[in-house]
């Protein structure tokens, strides 16, 4: 409300009124009112080195952008400070002409939102006491599923208050996760949005069997505010207060409650100085709102992962996020595969885009409640900024229309977490599931057990195995290297055996977790021979270049390439050195020698890959290769893609084979039947086009070793010996029929204890090594 002006103004008011009416000066409040940003921009600028960069900060009303550093960020000036920032030879870019415009439109939103007659709680913004009373209406209305509670008070004495969600019965070993909203005061749709999922949690239990059944399984814990003093007074005096309300005794305010966490506290991205919006406070957890949250955290052993909830940016953020370091396996893989996942579920809901990334790779920040609750607290910690994507759409002055889309598309991500976290363990196949396995040689591949709900039982993850499905299931452990990684390896067989497989492994509550939950996978055993194979040590006849390539740098050729960010400083051939490659020289710098203007194209010289007739399983031939490729390097990653086709008829017609956009950033090695895609011929050619179409995308392209293997069986499993007599040149050797020459055979193996008739390799002859033989023999 707006005080009336009783005693005739002074000068310095009328100043100000002039100020605030010519939308000039710095933000500004009257004694009751919000401060005002009236005429403010903000301004993209690019300080060239450190002096400027620190004159751009100490000139700027307030940093607007997620990165702060030498070269682009963002800031909210005065007109007076935009005219100053061109004096220092800065070309600032405006990306919002007046933020004051934003903060009335979202006012108005909510005044006209506050008129409806029955207002659904989300289609507007709320203070901090509607927020509690929300949070204890919800306790209130579901005394079956939630608590509320006080879980401490902050500097200024307002309550930080929690809910405590989950089903009916006894909930000691069901998991915890932990959300929080609000650390930082102005990011007002991240209390919004874990209100809302408190809400839904609760709502949905009676009419959605997956959140019954999630909520009898998990526990979640949710406390929307708890910079609460920044909060109230981003509604009493400046909309775009950050930290807490700290008094640092020097006539500035506030602590970044995000960078007073004890971990790596005081280090690179927090500052010292109390004037910052990242002042780190004077020691570790010096500030009340921390502690609370720390032993909220600390005080349930049941918890097993935690969100912080911020804005904005739209980014799924993990450790670590103070320095350029990993978590160890296997949280590592998890971290990058579950935010991955995270990421597509939420853009399955809205659209919405979130990247999934480390937190340092966003930018330094010491002291942040992600990497504590990961380093500290020993739980899966991450950062979520919400919407929206950039400043450009308000930063953090979203609209309120945006709040309900913001909590549908996080309550998604919620289920799933909820989901994922109730498990006891994960298990993954990094490499995926072995199918083709060769003749008379062991299969292995890697396993990894990561910890979720519960622990792993040491020395129970294990792999479970049968030939043929009719020869009995073998258990054996895998090799543990440590780190949550397992090898495990089944045995030699036969060609044109077929293995079925599953992991198993125990947890410490007493379950026991199977890759696949439902079924098995299947392993077909294969004689594989290579029948051509092209080391690009020497051009066999390779074309560069097609009608239509426009490429000027980043040329293929035949070369020894040389390394760089982007690009393989070795070829794939493991005795070679030379590979086709993109312009193999590194160049000055990334952007110099990569594909640039458009596609250049490579194309392959006539390959043979017909098959000979008459084997017992059909022989197939496969295309192989070695290929490179990067794209997520310079000013527009992942702009481009390399199609690769192939042809059967000589290059007169091509089909797609892949379309390569995942940037590995090493060689892959991609092996296909050729007859998924064409029929097989003795002139199949590949062709392999990279291209940049975007400007300022890093585009680097190799290929090497490729080859046509041929895979199938000649002689049937069953077919053992072409004689009886250990006289004959056939006595042991398949003759492509299988009869009563190789039963007795067999019989004869068997009577002798030969290992060769344990066909279901568990080193023990017994009645089902039989019976698996008399399926063999009967399937011929
Ligand atoms: O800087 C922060 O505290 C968070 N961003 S915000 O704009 N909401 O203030 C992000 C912290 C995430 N951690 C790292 N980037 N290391
Ligand atoms: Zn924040």
């Amino acid at each position: 409300m707006r005080t009336p002006i009783r005693h005739t103004p002074s000068l310095g008011v009328i100043v100000a009124l002039a100020l605030a009416l010519f939308g000039i000066g710095s933000a500004h409040a009257g004694p009751d009112e919000p401060m005002r940003y009236d005429g403010q921009r903000i301004v993209r600028v690019a300080p060239a080195d450190q002096a400027q960069l620190q004159a751009v900060l100490t000139l700027a009303e307030g940093i607007w952008s997620e990165r702060v550093g030498v070269g682009p960020i963002e800031v909210r000036v005065t007109p007076g400070q935009l005219d100053q920032l061109t004096a220092m030879g800065l070309t600032p870019e405006v990306l919002i002409e007046d933020i004051q415009v934003l903060i009335d439109a979202e006012r108005a939103g909510m005044a006209a939102a506050d008129r409806d007659p029955d207002p659904s709680f989300y289609i507007n913004y709320h203070p901090y006491d509607e927020i509690i009373a929300k949070v204890n209406q919800i306790a209130a209305d579901h005394p079956d599923l939630a608590t509320a509670g006080v879980i401490g008070q902050t500097l200024q004495g307002r309550d930080i208050v929690g809910i405590e969600i989950t089903g009916p019965g006894d909930a000691s070993s069901r998991p915890v996760i932990m959300y929080n909203g609000c650390q930082h005061a102005r990011e007002w749709i991240s209390p919004a949005t874990v209100t809302y999922i408190a809400d839904r949690l609760t709502s949905d239990y009676a009419t959605d069997p997956r959140v019954a059944a999630l909520l009898d399984r998990a526990v979640f814990k949710i406390v929307p505010i708890v910079n609460a003093d920044g909060y109230s007074y981003t509604w009493s005096n400046q909309r775009l207060w950050r930290k807490n309300r700290r008094d640092n005794g020097d006539g500035t305010f506030g602590v970044d409650l995000n960078r007073n966490w004890a971990v790596n506290w005081g280090g690179d991205g927090s500052s010292g100085n109390t004037n910052s919006d990242i002042y780190r406070g004077t020691s570790p957890f010096s500030e009340p709102e921390t502690q609370v949250v720390r032993d909220w955290i600390l005080a349930d052993p049941r918890a097993v992962a935690h969100v912080d909830f911020h804005s904005y940016g739209q980014l799924i953020l993990y450790p670590i996020g103070y320095a350029d370091l990993w978590p160890p396996e296997p949280d590592r893989s998890f971290f990058v595969e579950f935010s991955r996942d995270l990421a597509d579920l939420i853009f399955s809901v809205h659209g919405t885009s979130y990247t999934p990334q480390r937190g340092i790779d966003l930018y330094a920040a010491s002291g942040s409640l992600g990497d504590w609750s990961y380093e500290g607290a020993g739980l899966k910690g991450w950062t979520i900024e919400l919407r929206p994507v950039s400043n450009g759409q308000g930063g953090f002055v979203l609209p309120p229309d945006q709040i309900i889309p913001t909590g549908e598309e996080i309550f998604q991500a919620v289920l799933m977490m909820g989901e994922q976290f109730s498990d006891p363990l994960r298990l993954t196949l990094p490499d995926g599931p072995p199918t083709i396995a060769d003749a008379n040689a062991s299969t292995s591949f890697a396993v990894r057990v990561t910890e979720l709900a519960s622990t792993l039982e040491p020395g129970s993850a294990r792999l479970i195995y049968s030939f043929d499905t009719i020869a009995g299931d073998t258990v054996v452990p895998l090799v543990d290297l440590g780190g949550g990684s397992f090898t495990a390896t089944i045995p030699a067989a036969t060609c044109g055996r077929t293995v079925d497989f599953a992991i198993e492994a125990d947890a410490a509550d007493g379950s026991t977790v199977r890759l696949p939950d439902q079924g098995v996978f299947l392993l077909e055993v294969l004689d594989t021979t290579v029948v051509f194979t092209d080391p690009a040590e020497a051009d066999l006849g390779w074309t560069v270049g097609a009608t239509g390539d426009t490429a000027t740098t980043g040329i293929w050729e035949l070369a020894d390439p040389q390394g760089t960010e982007a690009q393989p400083e070795d070829d794939h051939t493991i005795s070679g050195t030379m590979c086709w490659i993109t312009d193999g020289a590194a160049g000055n710098g990334l952007g110099a020698n990569d594909v640039d203007d458009g596609t250049t194209t490579l194309t392959s010289p006539a390959m043979d890959a017909t098959t000979p007739s008459g084997w017992w399983k059909p022989a197939r031939a496969f295309i192989q290769y070695a290929r490179w490729y990067s794209n997520d390097k310079g000013n527009a990653p992942n702009a481009d893609s390399m199609p690769v086709h192939i042809s059967s008829d000589d290059g007169a017609s091509w089909t797609m084979l892949e379309d390569v956009s995942t940037n590995a950033n090493e060689w892959v090695v991609r092996s296909s039947p050729v007859d998924d895609s064409v029929t097989p011929s003795a002139t199949v050619r590949l062709r392999f086009a990279a291209r940049d179409e975007g400007s300022g995308s890093i585009v680097e392209a190799g290929v090497d070793d490729v080859s046509i293997l041929l895979r199938g069986c000649q002689f049937s499993p069953a077919d053992l010996t072409g004689s009886n007599d250990p006289n004959d040149a056939g006595f042991g050797v398949p003759d492509g029929q299988v009869d009563a020459t190789d039963f007795f055979f067999f019989l004869d193996l068997f009577a002798q204890g030969d290992s060769r008739a344990d066909l279901d390799h568990n080193s023990v002859l017994d009645a089902v090594d039989f019976f698996a033989y008399l399926t063999l023999f009967a399937n011929g």
